[in-house]
C-alpha cells in the first residue's frame, strides 16, 4: 500500500474526513477584542456558516494595537474584529490596516459609517456604547456610603481604594476615559481629576471590562466601564446600579479592520462582511453577552442594553483622540504624571 492510501485509510478509520472537508475553505485568524463570551459564539456561527476554521485570540484593544504594529512586517492576523474605535483609527493612520468598502457598508447607522470614512474606509463601526460606571448595591449599604451620581462623587474620600478601572495603555475602555476627561473637564482640569482619582483606586486593570465583574462580586465597590459591560452583570443577577454621570460621559463607535498584508485576505472579506449583517450583529444579545447598540440598522438593540439617546453624552471627537499623535502623547502624559503617583 502506498502513503497516500494508508493516510486515506487511517482518515476513514478515525473519522477525520469531516474536519479535512471543512479546511478545505480554508482558515482565518482572528484577532478578537470584545469579551471572550462574546468571541467564541461569533466564531462558531461563522465556522458553520462558511466552512472556514477560525483561530481566534482574545486581547484588549491597546495590546492588539500594539500587537499588530509589531507584526507588521510579517502580519500573522488577518482581522481584528471589535475594540474601542481609537486604537483602529490609530492603526488605520499609521496604514497598518487595509481598506475596504464592504458592500453592507448601505445596511450601517450613520455613525459607523462616519467611522469608515474617517479612516479612509479601513476601519467600520460595529456596535456603540457609552462609559460610566456601576457599583454593587450591597456593599454601599453595609458601607454607608452615599449613592454616587456623579464622576465628581467618585473622588471624595468615601471611595478610598473602592474604585476600579483598567490602565488607558491597554484597554481602549480606559482610553475613552482618558480622552473623556480631557474633553468633558479641558486637560489640565482632567489630569488634576485623574490624580485625584488615583487615590481611590485598588487596582488598575489590564481589561476594560474586568471591573464590572470586580463590582458585580463586591470585590470593589465601583467599577468604571461601559455602561454594557455592566448591563452584562445586572442581567446575570448580581446587585449591581449602573451609573451615567451626570456631568456627561463620552462613548465609543467599537470598529473592525482587515489587516494590511493578511495571508488569508479573502476569508478577512467574507468575516467583515458576515460580521456587519443584522443576523450576526444579533449573536452576542442573544448570548447574553453584548448589550452594545448594532451598527447594522437592521438588528435591533436588546431591550436592556443602555439607551445613547436618553444618556448626557458629549460630542467625542474621534479623528482627534483616535489620531497617533494625540493618543500617544495623552498616554505618556498618564504614565508620567498619573500612574507614578504615590497614593
Ligand atoms: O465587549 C465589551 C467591550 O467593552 O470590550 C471592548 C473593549 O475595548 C475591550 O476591552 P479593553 O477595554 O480591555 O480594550 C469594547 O469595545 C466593548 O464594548
Amino acid at each position: 500500500m502506498n502513503a497516500r492510501k494508508w493516510l486515506l485509510g487511517i482518515v476513514a478509520t478515525l473519522g477525520l474526513a469531516a474536519p479535512l472537508t471543512a479546511s478545505a475553505q480554508g482558515e482565518l485568524v482572528l484577532y478578537c477584542t470584545v469579551q471572550e463570551e462574546w468571541c467564541r459564539p461569533m466564531v462558531a456561527a461563522f465556522e458553520k456558516a462558511t466552512g472556514i476554521k477560525v483561530l481566534m485570540t482574545r486581547k484588549s484593544s491597546g495590546e492588539f494595537y500594539a500587537q499588530i504594529k509589531a507584526e507588521a512586517a510579517n502580519p500573522r492576523g488577518d482581522i481584528w474584529w471589535g475594540g474601542t474605535g481609537d486604537p483602529h483609527l490609530q492603526a488605520a493612520e499609521e496604514g497598518l490596516t487595509e481598506p475596504y468598502k464592504s458592500p453592507k457598508l448601505a445596511e450601517l447607522q450613520d455613525w459607523a459609517v462616519r467611522q469608515a470614512e474617517a479612516s479612509q474606509f479601513r476601519t467600520v463601526g460595529i456596535y456603540a456604547g457609552a462609559l460610566g460606571y456601576s457599583y454593587n448595591t450591597e456593599q454601599l449599604k453595609k458601607k454607608n456610603i452615599p449613592e454616587p451620581k456623579c464622576w465628581s462623587d467618585l473622588i471624595k474620600p468615601a471611595f478610598k481604594d473602592e474604585v476600579q478601572v483598567a490602565n488607558p495603555n491597554s484597554s481602549g475602555t480606559s482610553y475613552t476615559m482618558l480622552a473623556t476627561m480631557v474633553q468633558l473637564m479641558g486637560e489640565d482640569k482632567a489630569f488634576e481629576y485623574l490624580a485625584a482619582l488615583h487615590k481611590n483606586i485598588n487596582q488598575y486593570t489590564k481589561s476594560g471590562a474586568a471591573p464590572a465583574r470586580a463590582a458585580a462580586t463586591g470585590e470593589s465597590l465601583v467599577g468604571i466601564t461601559f455602561q454594557h459591560d455592566a448591563v452584562v452583570q445586572a442581567v446575570g443577577g448580581a446587585p449591581v446600579k449602573i451609573v451615567s454621570p451626570c456631568e456627561g460621559t463620552g462613548y465609543e463607535i467599537g470598529s473592525m479592520s482587515i489587516i494590511k498584508g493578511a495571508k488569508n485576505m479573502d476569508n478577512a472579506k467574507k468575516w467583515y462582511d458576515w460580521a456587519l449583517t443584522s443576523e450576526a450583529q444579533s449573536i452576542g444579545a442573544q448570548a447574553k453577552v453584548s448589550y452594545q447598540v448594532p451598527s447594522n440598522k437592521n438588528a435591533s438593540a436588546p431591550p436592556q442594553a443602555p439607551k445613547l439617546a436618553e444618556i448626557k453624552l458629549i460630542n467625542y471627537d474621534f479623528v482627534k483622540y483616535g489620531s497617533s499623535a494625540e493618543r500617544k502623547r495623552l498616554l505618556t502624559k498618564w504614565d508620567k504624571d498619573i500612574s507614578t503617583l504615590p497614593k
